[in-house]
């Protein structure tokens, strides 16, 4: 085991950024879940849990899989290299069902055996045989696959050739002068893995058997068809196995890469690459936008519309001009304006401090949001999503779209509850509107007096009764003054308590309108800016770990 963390720890310390570049991608997969294609986010989950694998075992050993078409030559290969009969091979078609493995060197190969699934009865150790040649020494540290081949009809062949193809180090496809053009393995395998041509070697097998007049042609027209499938950089070796043309060359070949000892990482890398690719393609590389702040003004602009914020600051207003107008007018007149009706109370907004404690459950009158209000709502909501997914890849754009609308069909219900909830501070009488509301009563009364005393003194004028001397003011009588004072001070008190009460009236609407869009901005911000920015926040995640993956 400590072998095995070293040489992690090697692997790692060759190549300080590989660890980051897996750390990177699996970021990126964890916030790019349920938002980009499944298939393609378990592609690269699948790709960072292999890299994270691979990158703990052996960092001595590469894994060199030997791969092709059934009779293509692969088990004698492998012989050939072996430079033992261990493999199977045959006129019987397929032969081989399992794959086996030969280890050059067996520290820390134990696990990696392992973790390649190849069962202890299909592995040998080469170095533990008496007859290991000293050229062998070049082959340190391989561990050479035999594998079945992929053209058979047996399923469990392409399924283990898939498997292992996967998890290989370095890839030596075998061809043969027969089947060397075959589209099955040039589009299932070769083509798709033109991103990994540093990993592979082609082999073109039972070159024996091609005239050696022949042989240069055969070569070039398999380097054409490589060049054609994007994989101008791999060596093509002409072998015959069987006849061991050519393994020195190819034997020198792999102990060149395996000695180099980058193959593993050049593999997980263009696993990293490949699958760090295809998500990036779907991001989009544009970098995450900011929610711009006049788009989310207008949207809560158009939330207050259709929460009805306008119709309830009008309402408060009007109340206050009412209800404060009552107070401090002139009582007669007041007196007689009681019918008119509180336009908060038609909204079942006029309640109190203990009005507020039943709010969670009371709905308001408030009306629902009209067509033009919801679409308006609608509108603004996708404006905003648009702006900010622009430069975003398709799947992202519609993501967020998902999540601007996920919730809006609470909308009603939550604005009702804000309003509902919201005090909006015309509870309470003004201070100077209860004094106010006194003085006028007083001044009544003093009409009252002036009134009753006047009358008193014309009934007892009309009886001829002596009359007392009636005091005075400035000349006037002090009855007189009583009541024209009291009626004329009452009016005149009204009239500049109106406007008292209308700057009230305003300033209270004001103040309405404040803390309604304080609750309106805490709705609209549940509703859609929460979960877009949820959506932003993921997409600068695997936006940072893309960046990380494929720096
Ligand atoms: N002439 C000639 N025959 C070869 C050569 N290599 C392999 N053969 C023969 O081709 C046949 C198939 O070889 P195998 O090594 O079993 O081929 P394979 O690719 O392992 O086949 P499967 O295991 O069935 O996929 C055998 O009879 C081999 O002896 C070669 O270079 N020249
Ligand atoms: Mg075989």
């Amino acid at each position: 085991m400590t072998s095995l963390l070293e040489g992690a720890k090697r692997l790692v310390s060759r190549s300080p950024d590989i660890g980051a570049r897996v750390q990177g991608l699996d970021a990126a997969v964890t916030a790019a879940r349920g938002r980009l294609d499944d298939a393609l986010v378990d592609q690269a989950a699948a790709v960072t849990e292999r890299a994270t694998a691979r990158l703990k075992l052996s960092a001595d050993h590469t894994v060199v899989a030997i791969a092709g078409a059934t009779g293509s030559g692969k088990s004698s290969t492998f012989n050939a290299l072996v430079g033992l009969d261990l493999a199977a091979t045959g006129v019987r078609r397929p032969t081989t069902s399992w794959a086996s493995a030969c280890v050059w060197g067996t520290e820390g190969a134990e696990e990696l055996l392992e973790w390649l699934g190849i069962p202890q009865r299909h592995r040998t150790v080469r170095d533990s045989m008496l007859d290991a040649g000293r050229e062998d020494k070049g082959l340190d540290g391989v561990v050479l696959l035999d594998l079945p081949d992929h053209d058979s009809t047996e399923v469990s062949h392409h399924l283990e050739v898939d498997r292992l193809v996967r998890l290989a180090d370095l890839l030596v496809w075998v061809l043969d002068p027969q089947k060397y053009a075959d589209a099955a393995i040039h589009d299932r395998y070769l083509a798709p893995l033109a991103t990994h041509q540093d990993v592979m070697v082609v082999v073109l097998n039972h070159i024996d058997t091609v005239p050696e007049d022949r042989r240069e042609a055969m070569l070039a027209d398999v380097r054409r068809l490589l060049d054609a499938d994007g994989l101008t950089e791999v060596p093509v070796h002409g072998v015959s196995a069987r006849e061991h043309i050519g393994i020195a060359g190819l034997k020198a070949e792999i102990a060149d890469r395996v000695s180099a000892k980058k193959v593993t990482r050049a593999r997980v890398e263009a696993d990293l690459r490949v699958a760090a690719g295809s998500l990036d393609e779907a991001t989009g590389r544009a970098a995450t936008r900011k929610l711009p702040p006049e788009r989310v003004a207008a949207l809560e602009d158009a939330f207050a519309e259709a929460g009805g914020v306008p119709t309830v600051v009008r309402a408060v207003e009007e109340s206050t001009r009412i209800r404060a107008g009552r107070a401090t007018g002139w009582p007669v007149t007041s007196w007689l304006s009681r019918f008119k009706p509180d336009p908060l109370k038609r909204l079942h907004l006029d309640l109190g401090a203990a009005g507020k404690q039943l709010a969670g459950t009371a709905r308001t009158s408030v009306p629902e949001p009209t067509q033009v209000q919801r679409a308006r709502v609608d509108t603004e909501v996708r404006a905003l999503a648009d702006e900010v997914s622009e430069g975003m890849g398709r799947p992202w754009a519609a993501a967020v779209r998902r999540a601007s609308t996920s919730r809006l069909d609470d909308l009603h219900d939550r604005l009702d509850h804000t309003l509902g909830r919201t005090d909006l501070g015309v509870a309470r009488m003004p201070v100077w509107a209860g004094l106010v509301r006194v003085l006028q009563w007083l001044l009544i009364l003093a009409a009252l007096a002036g009134g009753v005393w006047l009358t008193s003194l014309a009934v007892m004028g009309y009886l001829r009764v002596p009359a007392p001397d009636v005091p005075a003011v400035w000349g006037v009588p002090v009855p007189t003054l009583l009541l024209l004072g009291g009626i004329g001070l009452g009016i005149l008190l009204a009239l500049v308590c109106r406007l008292l009460v209308g700057m009230t009236a305003r300033s209270r609407a004001r103040r309405a309108d404040h803390r309604l869009r304080a609750g309106i901005h805490e709705v609209c911000q549940e509703l859609v800016i929460v979960p877009v920015e949820t959506e932003l926040a993921a997409h600068r995640e695997v936006r940072a770990g893309l960046d990380r993956a494929l720096a």
